[in-house]
């Protein structure tokens, strides 16, 4: 846009929300304007801050009426570069849109602003012993309307489900600034199409969550935590069958991180490694967790009896339940220090795919022959929600010394990754979205009546192109 017609639009912004409500100055945008890693960054001519769903929309057909692009977004969590303006956007944070609006303990559910952060929600629901089960490192940070936005997976998916699972309402503000009120709390709602499913996931390119109706569960009287060197992915996968079988009704997390990762926070993270007093060099890890409901010792005593005949297999080499809350901790901790512990080298690929669950072993060893012959220095980080076929088959340097050779690299390894997940069945995105890092590999591999559909519905709700432009399409 002209520079005179967005300091038209930033004038009239201001009007209607104040001048702490929009900034302008470039030291304060800037935070706004890339992303935790600093992998993505970009331009916008204004940044606002709306404090109601009205601001929101009246904000909306401002932009709207003066054809300006929109970037909504929430904690800038992401790993796609899904809430990042690219040039001349306006973005609209949520970050003070926060409250809660209403909770229903019996009926389990919570309404909420879409700019709370995860934990923020967690907390308000066990005050009322209930859990918004979506397990994510990042829930310090990551608002509501952002983990619905993009279907945020996490750690449990297991046998909660994504955060698709969690949302009986939503309050979108349109495109054209109309508000759509879809708050319904309620299990139960087959009225037409499921309209709230088609913006989970969304990535703020057919509107603007502000706020959502959320299905809670009840908080487990106490949960099991087991942090165990494995000997193999094959005998990992046998010992997720034997604990399917044996606690069907309590396992939530069944996570995998292979040898290289585990030698990667030892080193970044010496500490937590320290803390877990693991035996032996870095072997590959599961972290197990299971939810007791019963208050007595039979889940415990159930998932004793599955990691002791796990170790009498020899499919894990150890075998630490976590004695506290600050071992489970522990636990928890080295796990969630991955992602953190990649930027210590320089740069870091990430590859986020899914596959059934019985082709991981395959993903993983033609997944590794591939990046040897794309990148001779390189080492795959694999770690994840194995138990729900989901690998993060990220990517780092020998060394800082190698991060260069890597970032050259990176297009042609998350071409190779795509193709493989996807010729095994899977998905090249499981749950981080596509945003800017996979639009590519959207168009390649779901050219047809996929992508078809998917234009058709943005051009049916966003006319003028202007959520989120040059992200997912
Ligand atoms: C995880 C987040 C980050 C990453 O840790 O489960 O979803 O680096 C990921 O892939
Ligand atoms: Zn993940």
């Amino acid at each position: 846009m002209p520079d005179h017609a967005n300091d038209e639009l930033i004038r009239k912004l201001t009007t209607a929300l104040g001048k702490s409500g929009v900034l302008t100055d470039p030291a304060d945008r800037m935070a706004y304007e890339s992303d935790w890693r600093g992998r993505y960054a970009g331009n916008a001519i204004c940044v606002i801050l709306p404090r109601s769903t009205q601001e929101v929309a009246q904000a909306v057909a401002l932009c709207a009426a003066a054809g300006a692009s929109i970037v909504p977004q929430g904690g800038r969590t992401g790993l796609v570069g899904g809430a990042i303006p690219l040039a001349g956007e306006v973005v609209f944070s949520l970050e003070r849109i926060s409250a809660l609006r209403s909770i229903d303990p019996l009926g389990m559910t919570m309404a909420v602003d879409a700019g709370m952060t995860l934990g923020a929600a967690r907390a308000h629901a066990a005050r009322h012993q209930l859990d918004l089960p979506v397990l994510i490192g990042s829930e310090g940070s990551a608002q509501i309307g952002g983990i619905i936005a993009t279907n945020a997976g996490g750690s449990n998916v297991l046998r909660h489900g994504m955060t698709r699972q969690r949302v009986t309402g939503l309050e979108v503000v349109l495109p054209d600034g109309r508000v759509w009120d879809g708050m319904r709390p309620v299990a139960k709602d087959n009225t037409g199409y499921a309209l709230q499913q088609v913006f989970i996931g969304s990535e703020g390119t057919l509107g603007i969550v502000t706020g959502a109706v959320l299905q809670l569960v009840p908080a487990p009287k106490s949960v099991l935590t087991a942090f165990c060197p494995v000997a193999s992915i094959d005998a990992a996968l046998s010992l997720l069958v034997k604990l399917r079988s044996s606690l069907p009704d309590a396992l939530v997390a069944f996570e995998y991180m292979n040898a290289a990762t585990v030698a990667l926070i030892s080193d970044q993270r010496p500490e937590l490694a320290a803390a877990l007093a693991l035996p032996g060099g870095p072997s590959a890890c599961l972290l197990i967790e299971a939810e007791d409901f019963t208050g007595t010792e039979a889940t415990q005593d159930r998932l004793h009896d599955a990691l002791v005949s796990g170790l009498e297999r020899g499919e894990i080499t150890d075998a630490l339940l976590a004695q506290s809350v600050a071992q489970r901790e522990a636990f928890w901790a080295f796990r969630e220090a991955i992602s953190f512990a990649q930027n210590g080298l320089g740069h870091s690929v990430k590859n986020d795919v899914s596959v059934p669950i019985g082709s991981i072993p395959e993903l993983l060893t033609r997944g590794s022959a591939l990046i040897a012959g794309i990148c001779a220095d390189a080492q795959p980080i694999c770690y994840g929600h194995l138990g729900d076929g989901n690998i993060h088959f990220n990517v780092s340097p020998a060394s800082r010394d190698h991060a260069d050779a890597l970032r050259a690299c990176e297009p042609a390894i998350n071409a190779a990754l795509a193709d493989l997940a996807e010729g095994l069945g899977g998905s090249f995105s499981a749950e981080h979205g596509v945003g800017q890092a996979k639009r590519d590999s959207l168009a390649r591999l779901r050219a047809g009546p996929e992508l078809e559909m998917m234009r058709r519905i943005k051009s049916a709700l966003d006319p003028q192109g202007l959520m989120n432009p040059g992200k997912l399409l």
